[in-house]
């Protein structure tokens, strides 16, 4: 067996809690965390655990080094693969799926992709299926899959559909040229791109404006925005009332206190910034 599902290596992925923030950070910097079976094992295993922890308010996903990933390790995915049985190739890229998109796109904490470096191919998932991206400017991207005589699969495509545009998605597909953090940010890749130096600072300070929100809300609008997007007008309609009154249901006191702090306390606008949440008093 390539892999084995009773002993999974805690040192693949390393797990920091600080102030309200979960970093995830993929650490198998000498193979420039190209992602493999045993990453896969240990990610779903920090996912079950961030995802109940109080102390993970936000999660960011990064990587170790001069890598955020190489993509998928070619060695372990393609080459190993190649004589092991079909339910064994079945089974890995179950796993890959289960983690790279099926649990993080609809993550219950949101969710901040910190480019720090490479990021290739299979690496796309992940980083599409955050919530939000930031990228060092100096970070650099490819799709390189056409550069070694494969398609990008495994729903990278999917990925790369749906957060560049057309012409900019086959172009990099097609070419599998590199592109920097900035251009991945013209491109709407990700959200922006800062300096290298000032990467986590940035990061950080945009997971603080995420933890001052009601985490229920949160969840609520971010899965609504994704879910809508894959419906038609009439689908769309039903499902974000139908998600409103289960929100008003989970956290109708938000809402409450919110208007009343507008209204009656006058105490804040809330086109200019958030409530104070009882909680955080
Ligand atoms: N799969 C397997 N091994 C990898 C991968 C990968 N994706 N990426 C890096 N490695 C390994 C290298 O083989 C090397 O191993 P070794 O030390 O045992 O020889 C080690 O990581 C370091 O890699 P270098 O190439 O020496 O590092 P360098 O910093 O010079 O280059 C770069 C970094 C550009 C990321 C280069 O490693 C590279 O091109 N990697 C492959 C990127 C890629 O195309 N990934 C697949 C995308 S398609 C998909 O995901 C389906
Ligand atoms: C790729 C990615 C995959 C896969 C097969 O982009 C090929 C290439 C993310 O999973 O299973």
């Amino acid at each position: 067996m390539a892999f084995n599902t009773s002993e999974v290596d805690k040192n693949l992925v390393r797990l920091e809690y600080d102030n309200g923030v979960a970093w995830v950070i993929l650490n198998r910097p000498e193979k420039r965390n190209a992602l493999s079976p045993a990453l896969s094992l240990r990610m779903l295993e920090i996912f079950d655990e961030v995802e109940a922890d109080d102390r993970c308010g936000v999660m960011v996903l990064t990587g170790e080094g001069t890598a955020f990933s190489a993509g998928m390790d070619i060695k372990e995915y393609f080459r190993d693969m190649k004589d092991q049985p079909r339910s064994v190739n079945l089974k890995v890229r179950r796993l890959n799926y289960e983690w790279q998109w099926r649990r993080l796109r609809y993550f219950m904490k949101p969710t901040i992709a910190m480019v720090n470096g490479w990021c290739f191919g299979g690496a796309f998932l992940p980083v599409v299926s955050c919530d939000l991206a930031i990228a060092a400017e100096e970070a650099k991207f490819g799709l390189s899959e056409v550069n070694w005589g494969i398609l990008p699969a495994g729903n990278v495509s999917r990925a790369v559909a749906e957060t560049m545009r057309t012409r900019d998605g086959l172009y990099y597909v097609m070419t599998g040229e590199l592109f920097d953090g900035r251009k991945a940010a013209e491109m709407g890749l990700v959200n922006e791109a800062v300096p290298q130096e000032k990467l986590r600072e940035r990061v950080r300070e945009l997971a603080d404006i995420l933890l001052e929100k009601s985490p229920a809300v949160l969840k609520a609008a971010k899965d609504a925005f994704k879910r809508v997007q894959e419906l038609d007008w009439d689908m769309s309609e039903e499902y974000l009332i139908t998600k409103q009154e289960q929100l008003w249901f989970l956290a109708g006191e938000e809402r409450e206190e919110g208007i009343k702090q507008f209204l009656d306390d006058k105490t804040y606008k809330p086109g200019l910034g958030m409530y104070k949440r009882p909680s955080k008093e």
